[in-house]
Parts: structure tokens; C-alpha cells; sequence
């Protein structure tokens, strides 16, 4: 350390080593930089101060790159709530009609194909919780069709959005095809032990306030009923709505437990979220980790088949059970 450093030298030093972010940092430093008086004494201390700059300037670009420009951020969704389903679908079907009649979002609708080009996520309140529903550009485009795949394999479940004006049986099956091509198969069912990747789907056909639509979705329904879901709605009639919110609940693949101590009421205000088939160990870890090792036995109120019944660790959740961990 050069002698003669003037007492604003320290000054700033004291605040460089208190500055949280990188930019209060960078201010500091160049207060310390102007602190330190030109002489020969004081050659290396400037040289290294001024690599400290360039080095906190170079993080600084990193993290503004990681922030907002960088590819990744851009079209990827935070998961939020209780589960995620992707809105999949060709031009002008009414996803994002869908996903504004649905949610808080206010995505872009157009009568002209192509009018989302980024994921959009909103929150649907279904009951007691929220599911979060993803809305994206339609598929079978090659530039978007990357990170919207990307998209489809890491979501908990798909709503595979059809327009009943428009041959909504060949969209189905292109929309399975075309997913089938990036190696997820659909599937109204939890399918367990088979290669590839299974998501669980609901057909959502839409527009049924159109000529013919009824006709269209009867059919649509013979052919499809027996393998996903089949749900008719009017966005614009605000038609089906509630049923649509239940099946997408259902489809998320989550089921609510709601968790009572001892000699209490049940805690109604929070719910659980758990995959179905979820069982009362699984439940038990999730609530405490030290509950999960502890755990002697449950009484359930709902599925078990009578009120308050002492059930084993393996027995299987319901939706909308209570629960009393006895440890
Ligand atoms: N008749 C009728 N038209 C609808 C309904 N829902 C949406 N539309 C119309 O369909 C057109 C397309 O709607 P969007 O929600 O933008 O469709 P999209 O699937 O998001 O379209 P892309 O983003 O291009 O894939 C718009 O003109 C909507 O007003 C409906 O229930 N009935
Ligand atoms: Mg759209």
C-alpha cells in the first residue's frame, strides 16, 4: 500500500467494500480511482484498480446478457402455481383467446395466422388454486418450432386447441403426428414403463358457436373420446367454460390434500398440490422432511371409506382429501 493516500481514498474504499450490486460497485471504483493521487508510488495500485474495473464491467455485460438479451430467457416460462399446461395448436384456432378468456394475460388475437410469436404464461383460477397456462405460436413453424417443442417436453400437460369450423379431426391428428415427430406422445392416461415421452392431453375444440360446429364435435368426440378428453367450447360465447377449467384440472395430473394437525380443524386456506397417485408418504415429505421419517400412520377424511379412517403409509391421495400425519 503506497503512504500519502489521501483520506477520501479510504472513504471510498470503505464504500466500494459495502456496495451490494455491480453497478454501485463500478460507481465506487471510480471514486476510488479519482481518490488516488498521480505519482510514480502510486502506478501499481492505479493499474490494478483499473483491472478490477474492466473485470466488474465485463460481469456486468454477462449478467445484462442473462437478464433480458439472452435467447434463453426470452422463451422460457417461470413455472408458477400448481401445474403448467401448454395451449397447442395451428393458426387462428383461438389459443390466445383462449388463454385472455381464461387468465389475467392479454396476449395478442388476430384474424391473421401467426399472431403469438413468444410463449405468453397466465394464471387460471380453478378453485382454491392457480394452474398456469402457457400460450405460444402455432405449430408446424420452422422458426418457432425449437423452443416451442422444448416447451411441449417439459410441461406437466397439453391442451391441444382445435377449431370445430375447420376439419378438427385432420387437426388432431396433425397435431399428434407433428408432436409425435419431436418424440412426445399424447395420452389421456398416466402411462408408466414405455419409451418415450408421455404428456397427458386434453382436445379443446373450439368456435362452437360456428355453423356445423355441433355436427363437428360429435364426430370429434366418436373418434377421439376413447383416447384424450374431448371438451367442445365457445370462447366467444364464453360457452363450456367452467367444464373446460375442471377438465384442465383434471388433466394437469395434480390432485389437493389438505393437512390437519391432531385434535384441529383442517387448514382449508392452503392446499397440498401433489401428483395424483400420490401417496400418504409422499404426502408426508412434502409437508416436513422430518415428518416423512417419523410417520406412524394417517387418518383420512374422503377417500378412505370411512370419515377419520387410519390408513398405512402406501395408501393412494384422492383430490380434496384431509389429512391428519400422526408422528
Ligand atoms: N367464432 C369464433 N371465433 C373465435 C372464437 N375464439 C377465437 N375466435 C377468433 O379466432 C381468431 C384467432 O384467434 P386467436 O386467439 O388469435 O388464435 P390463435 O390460435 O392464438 O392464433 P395464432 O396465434 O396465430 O396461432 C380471432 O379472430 C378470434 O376472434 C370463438 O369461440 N368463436
Ligand atoms: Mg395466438
Amino acid at each position: 500500500m503506497p503512504a500519502n493516500l489521501p483520506p477520501e481514498y479510504f472513504e471510498a474504499e470503505k464504500k466500494f467494500k459495502q456496495a451490494a450490486t455491480l453497478a454501485e460497485k463500478l460507481a465506487a471504483l471510480d471514486d476510488l480511482i479519482a481518490s488516488v493521487p498521480k505519482h510514480k508510488g502510486t502506478d501499481k495500485l492505479r493499474a490494478d484498480l483499473r483491472r478490477r474495473v474492466s473485470q466488474l464491467n465485463k460481469e456486468a455485460l454477462a449478467l445484462k446478457k442473462s437478464k433480458k438479451g439472452g435467447r434463453d430467457s426470452l422463451y422460457n416460462i417461470q413455472r408458477e402455481g400448481a401445474a403448467q399446461l401448454a395451449l397447442v395448436g395451428f393458426p387462428n384456432t383461438g389459443k390466445s383467446s383462449l388463454l385472455a378468456c381464461l387468465t389475467n394475460a392479454q396476449p395478442v388475437i388476430a384474424d391473421y395466422p401467426l399472431s403469438t410469436v413468444l410463449p405468453l404464461p397466465g394464471m387460471m383460477p380453478f378453485e382454491d388454486i392457480h394452474i398456469q397456462l402457457v400460450d405460444l405460436p402455432p405449430i408446424g413453424n420452422d422458426s418457432t418450432d425449437g423452443w416451442v417443442s422444448g416447451i411441449l417436453r417439459t410441461t406437466d400437460a397439453l391442451v391441444l386447441v382445435l377449431d370445430l369450423g375447420d376439419e378438427p379431426d385432420a387437426q388432431a391428428a396433425l397435431i399428434v403426428e407433428q408432436v409425435g415427430r419431436w418424440n412426445i406422445h399424447v395420452t389421456g392416461r398416466d402411462v408408466e414403463g414405455r419409451p418415450g415421452l408421455y404428456k397427458r392431453a386434453l382436445i379443446v375444440a373450439n368456435k362452437k358457436d360456428l355453423p356445423g360446429a355441433d355436427e363437428n364435435s360429435e364426430a370429434l368426440k366418436r373418434k377421439w373420446g376413447a383416447t384424450l378428453p374431448v371438451i367442445a367450447v365457445s370462447v366467444h360465447r364464453k360457452e363450456n367454460l367452467e367444464d373446460l377449467k375442471r377438465a384442465i384440472f383434471d388433466v394437469s395430473g395434480i390432485i389437493r390434500v389438505y393437512s390437519k394437525p391432531p385434535g384441529k380443524e383442517p387448514d382449508y386456506s392452503l392446499p397440498f398440490t401433489i401428483r395424483s397417485g400420490s401417496t400418504v408418504i409422499e404426502l408426508a415429505e412434502r409437508v416436513h422432511k422430518d415428518f416423512a421419517t417419523k410417520l406412524k400412520y394417517a387418518r383420512i377424511w374422503g377417500s378412505a371409506r370411512f370419515d377419520g379412517q387410519k390408513v398405512e403409509k402406501n395408501h393412494v391421495l384422492k383430490d380434496r382429501d384431509v389429512v391428519e400425519l400422526h408422528v
